[in-house]
């Protein structure tokens, strides 16, 4: 952002229509500010690029912001999963990891902050924004002390996602360094209030997580079912049913095939599984072994979610643990109700009896119960689907993204 300081009598804040705080400038001080695009910033997005929620969710306010004319500056190891197409001001920067006899771990972190330095110097980068914790947020301390010794301050943001709490960061290997980077981040925010809770509870630290649920871009899902795709995934009419994750333990994908084979015993039905992970081949044989194999379809990772979840009837969530279950909210966009456990901050999206269901970790029985629910009434169906949708618009993205940029704006 331009650094030149308006004096406080010529600025007024006001809210434009999108909920953007920008500059009213009267008359008499145009020239004064000509040319300086006050609203927009320089900002730097480090995320992981693969399929993961954070990665997703970190390329989806990327682009966003850069529709509104900021420049955004991606630094991660690879072209983040989401961001394809040409955007004049989205640029990629890689971090590079050279490798060295001497190396049996590659010093990524030490890379990452070298590139955050680089990137922030030669393209007046007003803020670094990090998602995930590690080990984002320390290489950005690393950077942020690298560059304040060159007489530059730049604030750095960690928006917690999930296992970096629950899972990976409170293990004691990476203890003491989360909750250092956690705490020395400019502003700490958290997808969920579940997740705000959990970090509390995790780690010993005393600053204020702010919470910014996670979004979705509800014009973009909510697209028609593509005809000629569900004919072919239901040739006689049979409800489609859809799971979409990284096939870790953590999601219970054994649970998602387990209550689609109860549900299956009712109603003619198929199983569409998208994603890939550790633990695909375990419920690949699982499904192989039942006589339901044919309606199990493994369709691997998937770009245009968008174009997939319309043509589903029901979506299945069954994790013994999600901050939000991002997946569940692009499903409810695209019409999809969500039948889920009610681990993390899942009761803070879906909501029983209106947008889907909600059971107790590893109950499959009440969840494949809940599904039929669903499923067997069509006039019910119908209701939950535009529930499901009516839900989802309470986290579009016109109404998260614009809570990033005033948090932006407080820290520059
Ligand atoms: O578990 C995943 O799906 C990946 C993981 C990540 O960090 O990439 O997702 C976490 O962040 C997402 C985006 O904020 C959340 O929607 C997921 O609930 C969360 N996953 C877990 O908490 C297990």
């Amino acid at each position: 952002m331009n650094k030149l300081k308006i004096p406080a009598k010529f600025a007024v804040a006001i809210q434009q229509p999108n909920n953007i705080s920008c500059y009213r400038r009267p008359q008499a001080i145009q020239s004064y500010t000509s040319n300086l695009k006050l609203c927009f910033m320089n900002i730097a997005i480090v995320c992981y690029p693969t399929f993961g929620g954070s990665g997703v969710l970190a390329t989806e306010l990327g682009k966003a912001l850069a529709d509104k004319g900021h420049n955004i500056h991606f630094i991660t190891y690879q072209q983040p999963v989401r961001l394809s197409g040409f955007h004049t001001n989205i640029f990629y920067h890689e971090v590079r990891v050279p490798t060295y006899p001497l190396f049996d771990y590659p010093p990524y972190e030490t890379a990452l902050a070298s590139t955050m330095v680089d990137v922030v110097n030669n393209n007046d980068v007003d803020l670094l924004h990090v998602h995930y914790a590690i080990p984002h947020a320390a290489a950005a301390y690393m950077a942020k002390q690298i560059l304040a010794k060159q007489h530059k301050k730049v604030p750095v943001i960690t928006t917690l996602h999930g296992t970096d709490i629950t899972l990976v960061g409170r293990d004691k290997t990476y203890s003491p360094v989360v909750t250092f980077s956690m705490e020395e981040s400019d502003v700490l925010t958290a997808v969920s209030d579940n997740l705000r809770e959990e970090t509390y509870k995790n780690f010993s630290i005393s600053k204020e997580i702010e919470v910014i649920h996670n979004f979705v871009d509800v014009a973009r899902f909510n697209k028609k079912p593509v005809d000629a795709f569900k004919k072919l995934v239901s040739p006689h009419g049979e409800k489609i049913i859809v799971h979409a994750s990284n096939f870790r333990k953590v999601k219970r994908v054994d649970d998602v095939v387990k209550t689609f084979l109860l549900i299956q015993e009712q109603i003619p039905c198929k199983l569409l599984l998208i994603g890939d992970g550790p633990e695909r081949p375990e419920i690949e044989s699982m499904a192989r072994d039942c006589k339901s194999f044919e309606a199990v379809k493994f369709l691997g990772k998937q770009e245009q979610m968008e174009d997939i979840l319309p043509i589903a009837d029901l979506f299945l969530l069954t994790s013994e643990y999600e901050s939000f279950g991002l997946a569940a909210l692009e499903a409810m966009a695209a019409e999809v109700p969500v039948i889920s456990t009610n681990a993390g901050g899942l009761p803070e999206i879906n909501i029983n009896g209106y947008c889907g269901y909600m059971s107790d970790v590893g109950d499959v029985e009440d969840m494949s119960r809940n599904a039929l629910k669903i499923l067997s009434d069509e006039k019910t169906l119908k209701q939950f689907k535009a529930n499901a949708l009516a839900q989802a618009k309470k986290f579009d993205i016109q109404n998260i993204v614009p809570q990033y940029e005033q948090l932006y704006k407080r820290v520059i």
